[in-house]
């Protein structure tokens, strides 16, 4: 019988999944929890940790030939208790930086551009409305802050942090291969990535290997292609449920959340669903029937 998650040693934890050591490799567990505006609410989002999994799983495997990942299995060596929303993957030397691709201007990018022209460096055309779709998609690295929100550097930061110009120019052009290849992926099933976040490392040999969770809604913006309209914010196509009842009870997005309602929880458990269908073109349950003990 394999140990239950919790006989693990954690090696580091999220706001909403934790990361396990299995000895000579590790366990990347995604939690039910949700967050809305950077705080958890007390309450869970059923099978939110088993679609994440599914969606990172699917990319992982459609993108191989674009970059190495450190995904290894969703069923040997997962415990049994936490089957459907965990992995097993390869231990890497993690890179500091965080690779975040911009095919569109919003969030933190839409800020920056609104006060400098530019983010990350990258001066961007005059004259952008929020949420535009960008000429080419942008590289905008950032730092992997221990508390508190990561900061934006150029380029040329990045490569000094990583220690290697080399190895970030390659970082550069797998990361914009991903997201172009992922862009197109959604859009042909009605979905807009606006903006994703990798993080890449280095395996036992040297090579550049994408590590993390990949091109899941937590990592990356999606919004629904349909009613998309620049000049305003976008809805997520996730969490939009969550975030549009939260505003209503007047909360000032402030620790602690409320409690989610139970149609709020189930709408948003059949966003996250949708999300994973749409995308992987199949049904959720083919995924949890694969990955059940
Ligand atoms: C690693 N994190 C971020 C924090 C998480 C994940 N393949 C790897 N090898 C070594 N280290 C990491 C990885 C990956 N991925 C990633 N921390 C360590 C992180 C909190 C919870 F699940």
């Amino acid at each position: 019988m394999p140990p239950p998650v919790s006989d693990l040693p954690l090696v580091a934890s999220g706001k909403v999944r934790e990361m396990y050591d299995l000895g000579d490799r590790l366990l990347m567990v995604a939690s039910d929890r949700i967050s809305t505006y950077d705080v958890v609410h007390p309450n869970t989002i059923p099978d939110k940790g088993g679609v994440l999994t599914a969606l990172s799983v699917f990319w992982f495997g459609r993108t191989r030939d674009i970059v190495a990942n450190h995904y290894l299995s969703a069923t040997e060596g997962v415990p049994e208790d936490v089957r459907g929303r965990a992995v097993v993957v390869r231990k890497l030397e993690m890179l500091p930086v965080e690779c975040v691709v911009r095919g569109y201007i919003t969030g933190s990018g839409w800020k920056d551009y609104q006060a400098t022209g530019s983010v990350s460096g990258i001066e961007l055309p005059p004259g952008l409305q929020e949420s535009e779709r960008l000429p080419t998609p942008i590289f905008t690295p950032s730092t992997k802050a221990e508390v508190g929100h990561d900061e934006a550097i150029d380029f040329d930061r990045a490569a000094e942090l990583v220690g290697s110009r080399e190895l970030m120019d390659d970082v550069r052009a797998r990361s914009l291969a991903l997201y172009q290849f992922a862009a197109d992926h959604a859009a042909a099933r009605g979905v807009i990535l606006a903006d994703t976040k990798f993080e890449f490392g280095l395996d036992g040999d040297g090579a550049l290997t994408v590590g993390d969770e990949v091109l899941t809604p937590d990592s990356s913006r999606f919004w629904p292609a349909d009613g998309y309209e620049p000049g305003r914010p976008q809805p997520s196509f996730d969490k939009q449920y969550v975030r549009d009842w939260a505003a209503s009870t007047g909360w000032d997005k402030k620790p602690p959340a409320p409690e989610v309602p139970d149609d709020v929880v189930e709408g948003t458990r059949a966003r996250y669903v949708e999300a994973y269908e749409r995308i992987a073109g199949e049904p959720f349950q083919e995924w949890l029937d694969r990955t059940a003990p």
